[in-house]
């Protein structure tokens, strides 16, 4: 069975046969971040037995406490990606700057990450993720590369996530559908199990934290109400799951269809979720896989940003949840 098996890097490797925008920096990008989320993947399984569990004591650039895995994971993937040259910029939520790591004449991208997604699962052993996405770059320096970046001047041209779960599992796009690779880890390869993942049109599973529901907009909790209604012929009511981690509750809505939601409240007066590396690399795999992504208002990545760590409201998931939702939002219904 495995040497019929499409691993990861041969995978991409075909891509880049017949996909002009595959360079070969990028190709060789996507082959790190690969072997990333295998390290990722072995040392947070052993997290517990090396005593990496538990809080840091500081707080990250957008207020949230660190845990000692946010750490430990962002230093690996700074130090894995300072090895190689394709990345001259690392945007990371861990990091309050945008790091600088190559300026040579292969770097020509700019990764943004968020290396552990989900951290309040690490001390209970549920899922958790790391979300990157990856844009062409043009600058000469710190200034021009964080400029360039924000005006939306490089394009976002590849993105995806690491679950680690059940098992583990590497989602991943280059603008040309979504696949998705489970790790072997006898053989220390993530192999395709999901070819061409398509995001069914209609789910009946929502995603979001309900405990918020009452800082809810009354549109948003009308859209609860709508979801909630007891109508098997429009098979409502919809299911809800959340685990606390976006690429979790993301990745069932993708496959199984669904809608994930983040919208304003109290705490957060533009949403929780930070755009360039938790919403936007998601937006650009479910729109890849015939999905949807909106801040409500708007296509998620027609929204201009003006901060590395901005975010922004945040509903992703099959097209008619997506559009009802913002229906909901926009006075239609
Ligand atoms: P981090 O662990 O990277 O900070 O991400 C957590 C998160 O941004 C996202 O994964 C979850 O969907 C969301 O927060 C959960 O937030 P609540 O605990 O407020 O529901």
């Amino acid at each position: 069975m495995h040497t019929k098996a499409m691993t990861f890097s041969r995978h991409i490797l075909e891509e880049a046969k017949v996909q002009q925008d595959m360079t070969a920096e990028l190709s060789s990008l996507l082959m790190q971040m690969g072997y990333v989320g295998k390290i990722l993947s072995r040392e947070i399984a052993r997290a517990p037995l090396k005593g990496r569990l538990g809080l840091v004591g500081e707080t990250n650039p957008t207020g949230d406490a660190q845990k000692k895995l946010d750490v430990y994971t962002n230093d690996i993937m700074v130090e894995a990606f300072s090895e190689t040259g394709p990345v001259a910029g690392l945007v990371s939520e861990e990091l309050e700057e945008l790091k600088i790591l190559s300026l040579g004449r292969e770097a020509k991208y700019i990764l943004c990450t968020d290396p552990l997604d989900g951290s309040s699962n690490t001390d209970i052993n549920a899922p958790i993720g790391t979300i990157f996405g990856i844009y062409r770059c043009s600058g000469n320096n710190h200034r021009e590369l964080e400029q360039n970046l924000l005006n939306e001047r490089m394009k976002q041209i590849a993105a995806g996530y690491v679950l680690y779960g059940a098992s583990t599992m590497l989602v991943y796009t280059c603008g040309h559908g979504v696949y998705g690779f489970t790790l072997d880890c006898d053989l220390g390869e993530f192999l395709l199990v999901h070819e061409n993942i398509s995001c069914p049109a209609r789910g009946h599973y929502c995603s979001a934290n309900l405990g918020r529901y009452h800082e809810w907009s009354s549109d948003i909790q009308n859209f609860i109400a709508h979801l909630t209604v007891h109508d098997p012929s429009t098979r409502r009511p919809y299911s809800l799951r959340y685990t606390g981690a976006l690429v979790a509750d993301f990745h069932r809505s993708l496959l199984e269809g669904g809608v994930y939601f983040y919208p304003p409240d109290a705490d957060h007066k533009n949403g929780k979720l930070r755009f360039l590396y938790e919403c936007a690399p998601l937006a650009f795999v479910v729109e890849q896989a015939g999905g949807c992504a909106s801040t409500g208002t708007q296509r998620l990545l027609d929204l201009k940003v003006e901060l590395l760590h901005q975010r922004a409201p945040f509903v992703i998931g099959s097209t008619e949840e997506v559009a009802l939702y913002e229906k909901f939002l926009t006075g239609g219904t």
